[in-house]
């Protein structure tokens, strides 16, 4: 009963259009069966890097980190300020150590930690290594960093290179999903 005079509301609101044909109507669909994109981000590929560290993404996608020697990790920073988690909700992978194989082969952890897109604002992220300080030696990267303004990912790397202080994690792997790596091959 209430859902007719709802119906008989919603009528009287948005009477028909008598010019166009009509169109049929049809419910939305509630569930997609289709897969997520995922975008794989290797980290320390080619040095304290994330390859690629540019990552154009959308929205419901899946951004996959893999891990590749020495003991890399990947934590949600503000642009204005790397090296440190953005806020307490801030996405953090915890460390993924992998040794170095004699033969210089290459390998990646047998873990992988995933954060989903979920809207279309720039996501920056770094490296909380100290050893070595990653962020501050340029181990960042952003996820749809807009391509019309300043806030470019080349000045958030000078950002980080000008961090005087060690780089700060949170405390628990946070703001995503870290599980066995799905794709050991990929980005490979
Ligand atoms: C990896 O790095 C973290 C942070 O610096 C450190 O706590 C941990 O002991 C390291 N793991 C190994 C196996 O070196
Ligand atoms: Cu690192």
């Amino acid at each position: 009963m209430l859902a007719q005079s709802i119906l008989l509301l919603a009528a009287a609101a948005f009477p028909a259009v008598t010019a166009a044909p009509a169109l049929q109507y049809r419910e939305p669909t509630k569930t997609s069966t289709s897969p997520r994109t995922t975008h794989s981000v290797v980290a320390g590929r080619g040095g304290l890097r994330f390859d690629p560290e540019n990552i154009v993404a959308e929205v419901g996608s899946i951004v996959e980190f893999h891990f590749t020697p020495l003991n890399h990790s990947v934590v949600e920073a503000a642009f204005d300020s790397p090296c440190v988690p953005k806020d307490a909700t801030s996405f953090f992978s915890g460390f993924f150590p992998v040794p170095r194989p004699a033969d210089g082969s290459a390998v990646q952890s047998g873990e992988v930690f995933q954060i989903e897109v979920r809207d279309d604002k720039p996501i920056w992220f770094y490296c909380a290594q100290n050893t070595g300080r990653h962020c501050q030696s340029g181990m960042v990267g952003v996820v749809n960093q807009r391509f019309d303004g300043d806030k470019t990912l080349a000045v958030f790397r000078s950002k980080a290179a000008a961090v005087q202080g060690a780089s700060v994690v949170q405390a628990q792997v946070q703001g995503g999903w870290r599980g066995a790596n799905p794709n050991p091959q990929s980005g490979f």
